[in-house]
């Protein structure tokens, strides 16, 4: 009983998924969804890369979080349009879903934007089986996080596009092993383009900036 509840859940999200995308193909606009687990730096490395896209390419944000316009103000701050989801009205549910991101886009406009980014709820699990109408998933993993990561949640990693190795400039302070880490990742999705980069410093930025141009340009 519990297994088809879910699987119509899932189901129906997929349908709005579709008419998400549909949407957002008609207005020309590209949309990434970003995700990661809690504090591995999604809201800090969308400040640095939406204030290097801008105003060549115009961004808009959706942001996702149980509770707080915290990450709202945070990237309202680099002038781009934000809308806040809050699900602690919705049950608190820990992922975004299909019909949210269709209500916060409705409140954009997006004929004037060229990319919508969702920086989905903080989550290693959950927010990797939802589609929500996006046209590339992106993973933050910071080198805290362990270099198991990967393998303890693979879904995540398997369903990406991309995935950003984040914090390096914090590797002089921990044990942690850089290569295992982009290994692991790479062993549950041969090939997904890694990026190290250091929010904190902007260093690896121009692999990562090169990338979502790439995408959007695309
Ligand atoms: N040292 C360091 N701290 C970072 C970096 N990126 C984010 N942080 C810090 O990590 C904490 C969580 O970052 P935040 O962007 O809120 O993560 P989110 O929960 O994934 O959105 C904040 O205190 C950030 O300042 C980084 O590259 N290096
Ligand atoms: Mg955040």
């Amino acid at each position: 009983m519990e297994i088809n509840i879910q699987r119509k859940v899932l189901e129906a999200n997929e349908t709005q998924a579709d008419r998400n995308r549909k949407y957002f193909s008609e207005r020309k606009v590209f949309v990434l969804n970003m995700m990661s687990s809690p504090g591995s730096g999604k809201t800090e490395t969308l400040s640095i890369t939406i204030k290097r896209l801008m105003p060549h390419i115009r961004v808009g944000i959706i942001v996702g979080d149980i509770c707080t316009r915290n990450d709202a103000d945070r990237l309202g701050a680099t002038g781009a349009p934000v809308v806040q989801i809050n699900t602690d009205q919705f049950g608190g549910d820990c992922h975004l879903a299909a019909h949210l991101i269709d209500r916060a886009a409705r409140e954009m406009d997006l004929d004037s934007l060229d990319l919508l980014i969702v920086e989905n709820i903080g989550n290693l699990v959950c927010p990797a089986e939802f589609d929500i109408g996006e046209n590339a998933k992106a993973v933050v993993l910071s080198v805290t996080e362990g270099e198991d990561k990967p393998l303890k949640y693979p879904l995540m990693f398997q369903v990406a596009d991309v995935a950003l190795l984040n914090k390096i400039d914090l590797l002089p302070y921990l044990d942690v092993d850089l290569n295992l880490a982009v290994d692991n990742i790479q062993k549950v999705h041969p090939k997904i383009p890694v990026f190290k980069i250091s929010a904190k410093t902007q260093e690896g930025f121009e692999g990562w900036i090169g990338w979502l141009k790439g995408c959007v340009n695309g």
